[in-house]
Order: C-alpha cells, then structure tokens, then sequence
C-alpha cells in the first residue's frame, strides 16, 4: 500500500533526522519536501496547502534551536499531523446490543460495493449477519451475492420483485423474525451520480433505517473518490467511506484526502479481491506506515484475529534449549503464511519494504524442508554431504543453497536461544 509514498517520506525523514541544526532554510526545503510528495501521491492540493500551513505553525512554535535532536521534533509533529489529517481516531462500527445494525453500501459501478458487503459480514461473522441484494437492475449481481454469501458461510437475502425498496423492506422483516444482528444492504452501482439512483437509495434508506451509510470508492481513483464522497454525502447523507483495491497501486490521495476534502471518515480499506481483505482505518497506524515507523499495532492485531495457536510455553522450552528444528521451522512458516502473502506482512514491520521479501527464496526454503526426512527435520544436524545432495536434488536447488540454509537456520537458533535466555519480553515474531 502507499510504496511510492512511504518510499518518498522514508527519505524525507532521514534526512529531517541527520540535521544537527534546523532553522528556517532547513524548515522550507522539509516542508516543500513534504508537499511535492502529498501532491505526488494525488493529495487534494487545498488539503496539501493546508496541511503545509498546519505544518509550518506548530514547526515554528517547537524551540528547534535549543534541541538535541531538532529531526525528533519534526518527525513527531508531522506524525501527529498526519494523524489529525487522516481522521484522528479511528471509525469502528458500534453495534447496537439488543437490535439490529444496518449498514448500507452505495456508491458507483465496479467499485467493489458486493465483494465489501461480503467481507463486512465475514468479519462480523458472529452478529449473525444477512446479506441483502438491492441490485435488482443487474441479474447477475444477485448471482454474484448469492455466490459470496456461500463462500462467507452467511445468509443472502433472495431477491424477491423488481424493486429494490420492497426487496429492502422484505429483508428487513426477514432479518426481525430470524434474529439478525446485522443486515447489509448491497445497492446497484452506475457510471454517474444521477437522480434516479439519488432517488433509489433515499427509498432504500427510508424503509431500512440504515445505522451506516458508507460510501464505497475505489482508492485508486483518487480525487474522484473525494468527489464522489462529496456528492453522496450532500444528496444521501453518509456516515463514512470505505476505500477499495489499496492493494493495487493506489497512491494514498484519495485515503488522504477524503476525511479532510469531503468531511467524510475512512471506516475501511480493502486489501484484496479475497473475502478478508479488509482493514479498519487506524489514522495512528496508517500515518506510522507513511513514516515508515513500521506497523506493529496492525501487525499484532492480525495475528491474533488469525488465532495462530502455537504452544509458547513448548516453543519457548525449545528455543531456551537451542533444540529448536526444522519441523518447528516449518509449522512456523505455514502459520504465517496463513496470514497472507510474506511479503505484506513483513512489510508491517519497521525497515522493511514489500519488496525486500523474495518470496520465490522462501519458496525454495519450504522446498528444501519439504524434501528432508523427518529425521533430517528433527535432527538437522545429521544432515552430512550425501543427504545435502539428496535434499538438493529433491527440491531442485543446489548444493550451496542447502549449506546456505543450514548454516543460517544455525545461526537462527543461536541467536534464538540467546534471547531466549535472556528471558525477558516477548519472543520475536512469529514466535511471540
Ligand atoms: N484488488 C482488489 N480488488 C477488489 C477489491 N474490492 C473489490 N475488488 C474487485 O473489484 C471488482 C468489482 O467488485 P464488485 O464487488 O463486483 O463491485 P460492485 O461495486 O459491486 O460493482 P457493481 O455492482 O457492478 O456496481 C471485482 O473484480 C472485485 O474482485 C479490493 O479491495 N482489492
Ligand atoms: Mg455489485
């Protein structure tokens, strides 16, 4: 998400931190560093010219002069900023304890309203959620619905009539007499904002009620999301916004800009054309991502949604010992993977880039586990020169790519066990 902006904002920031000494000439290149970049990654240029201003006057206000470390000072402050810039506390859904919550998605065609409607209820999975189709104009959309909904494991609402009003009003008995805690409404999407949707939605809200009407843009579009957000908000109402495809190469304009520009709050972002692939908007979090200050909160957070369940008590007696093998390795490994692509995950971490994981290297590393006995997994050091040739021509990798691996799982394990000893804290990830 973002690369061409944390990539750009990772510079700036070291730079900002090798000042010994920051005064006004230093202050103007930061600042024109940081608005060239915002105006780069399709920032709304009112809300750059804005955020600059912000910038400027609570930069003149820190004593640059007297400090240390002047770069702190500035880094802290344009985190803070960027916090406030992006909505400052983050928008979850409340739900209501005794009654049912409804959310409505509208927005324009092809954004992703159908795919969001079924990650919504897959992550609310225990509201005993029901999926409503007020698409009535396009018959495979009901179809498309009907298919995410058995892929989530949740109820679709069947689309009953021509109307999406009375579509909308059957389902909200249905979701009454079933004990639902959640409806979501899926509405039709069209190429423009025209009268007739504004029309179509005024009706489905007014027989649903809705707790959330969230407009679903595409985070790729940029500006246009910011302006579309603008135009529902004024002729529906929202209560917020949920940014799609920013797993593609969105470059942060639209999430930067449509809490400031449109008045509207970020609620969501999806991550992925797969059912969990969407996020909760952290304003603190996205603006540590930018700042390339890593992303431990989020990172944490996913893993324990995942419930990875790895004895620690087990694993740490291991790691104390050093008599950690190949077989923890791998059962490691795959609960990562369970998590999704390496190298998205890694990049949640401090100093490391998408683009630093190869993952074709770790492919290659399951691979060569892979074609070890079981044994050889427990007891790596058994592994001699006529099982390395083995184990090599097993997995189609080299001899030199199985001394590779031996000597830094050793090197893993040592250091490993050293921490491990120390006893104090967490053990790193994965392992924590
Ligand atoms: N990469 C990626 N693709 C997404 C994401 N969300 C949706 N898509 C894809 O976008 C395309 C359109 O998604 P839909 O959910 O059908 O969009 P829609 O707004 O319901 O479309 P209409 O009902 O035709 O207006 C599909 O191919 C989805 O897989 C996302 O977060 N990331
Ligand atoms: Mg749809």
């Amino acid at each position: 998400m973002f690369e061409g902006l944390i990539d750009r904002f990772s510079i700036i920031r070291r730079k900002v931190l090798g000042y010994g000494r920051i005064t006004r000439s230093e202050l103007d290149s930061i600042l024109k560093d940081i608005r060239i970049t915002l105006l780069e990654a399709d920032v709304n240029y009112k809300v750059v010219k804005e955020f600059i201003e912000v910038l400027n006057d609570h930069c003149l206000k820190l004593e640059l002069s007297r400090s240390l470390q002047p770069g702190d000072l500035i880094i802290k402050t344009v985190y803070e900023q960027l916090i406030v810039l992006l909505g400052q506390t983050p928008r979850l859904l409340i739900f209501k304890p005794n009654a049912i919550t409804v959310i409505s998605l509208l927005g324009l065609q092809g954004v992703g309203k159908t795919t969001t409607a079924a990650k919504i209820a897959v992550k609310y999975k225990g509201r005993k959620p029901l999926l409503v189709p007020a698409d009535v104009k396009r018959p495979a959309a009901y179809e498309q619905l009907q298919s995410l909904g058995k892929r989530a494991g949740v109820a679709v609402f069947p689309l009953e009539g021509e109307n999406a009003r009375d579509v909308a009003k059957q389902a909200m008995k249905r979701a009454h007499a079933d004990g639902h805690g959640l409806v979501i409404v899926d509405s039709a999407g069209r190429l423009h904002i025209d009268e007739m949707l504004v029309q179509e939605l005024v009706g489905i809200h007014k027989v649903i009620d809705p707790d959330y009407r969230l407009l679903v843009a595409d985070g790729m579009s940029g500006q246009d999301a910011v302006n579309q957000a603008i135009s529902f908000k004024e002729k529906v109402g929202l209560e917020g916004a949920i940014l799609t495809k920013m797993d593609g190469d969105a470059r942060g304009g639209a999430a930067l800009s449509i809490s400031r520009a449109a008045g509207v709050p970020l609620f969501f972002v999806g991550t992925g054309e797969e059912l969990p692939g969407i996020e909760e908007f952290h304003p603190d979090r996205m603006a540590q991502r930018i700042l390339g200050m890593g992303d431990m909160a989020s990172l944490v957070e996913k893993v324990r949604g995942l419930e990875i369940r790895v004895d620690e008590k087990k694993m740490r007696a291991k790691i104390e010992k050093g008599d950690l093998n190949f077989v923890d390795f791998l059962e490691q490994m795959k609960a990562v993977r369970k998590l999704g692509p390496l190298a998205k995950i890694a990049a949640m971490i401090p100093g490391v880039k998408e683009t630093d994981v190869d993952e074709g290297e770790l492919k290659k590393v399951e691979a060569m586990i892979n074609s070890m006995t079981q044994q050889e997994r427990l007891h790596p050091e058994i592994i001699d020169g006529s099982r390395k040739r083995r184990i090599a021509a097993g997995s189609g990798t080299s001899m030199q790519d199985i001394n590779r691996l031996l000597k830094q799982f050793k090197m893993a394990r040592n250091m490993l066990k050293q921490m491990g000893r120390k006893g104090k804290g967490k053990l790193p990830f994965p392992l924590q």
